[in-house]
């Protein structure tokens, strides 16, 4: 019987792993490849853009989940906010900052969120770092 259940436990937690290595695999490889904001900021690709400077760029996201929903991304790329270094610190704070005009830009008085979607489970698609900025509506609380 302990050993039927080993084996069980055994099979769940070898799927896991190579349900992990895929993962893995496919972040490396996401990691290094260009990415659609890379597109955005030479301008090959057309966005609309709300805000720029010489740090960042603030535009509206394609498939918008509320009203107002924008990103702000940083001109130089760093790949996902684990990815971010000490020396990083002074451009994180600025995205911040710019969240905060941008959202006083659009008008977002009655609140807003803002959220950094972190690899797989944080159901990150782009691997470049940005920041969603959405309001408009009464947000819920859990996410799912
Ligand atoms: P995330 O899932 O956190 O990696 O969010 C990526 C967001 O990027 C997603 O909400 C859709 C948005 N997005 C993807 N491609 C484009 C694009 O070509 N233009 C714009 N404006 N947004 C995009």
């Amino acid at each position: 019987m302990v050993s039927f259940i080993l084996v069980i436990s055994r099979g769940f937690a070898d799927g896991d792993s190579e349900t992990k290595c895929a993962q893995n695999v496919n972040i490396i490889e996401a990691k290094n490849s260009p990415t659609i904001f890379d597109r955005i900021l030479d301008g090959s690709i057309k966005a609309d853009i709300v805000y720029e400077d010489p740090e960042c760029l603030a535009f509206r996201d394609v498939d918008p989940q509320a009203p107002k929903h924008l990103l702000v991304i940083p001109r130089r790329r760093i790949t996902m906010l684990e990815d971010a270094q000490n020396t990083d610190q002074e451009l994180l704070g600025h995205l911040m900052l710019v969240v905060k005009k941008v959202a006083e830009q659009e008008d977002l008085t009655d609140g807003y969120r803002v959220v950094i979607n972190n690899g797989p489970d944080g159901g990150q698609s782009v691997y470049h770092l940005h920041i969603h900025l959405l309001g408009g509506r009464q947000l819920n609380w859990p996410p799912g």
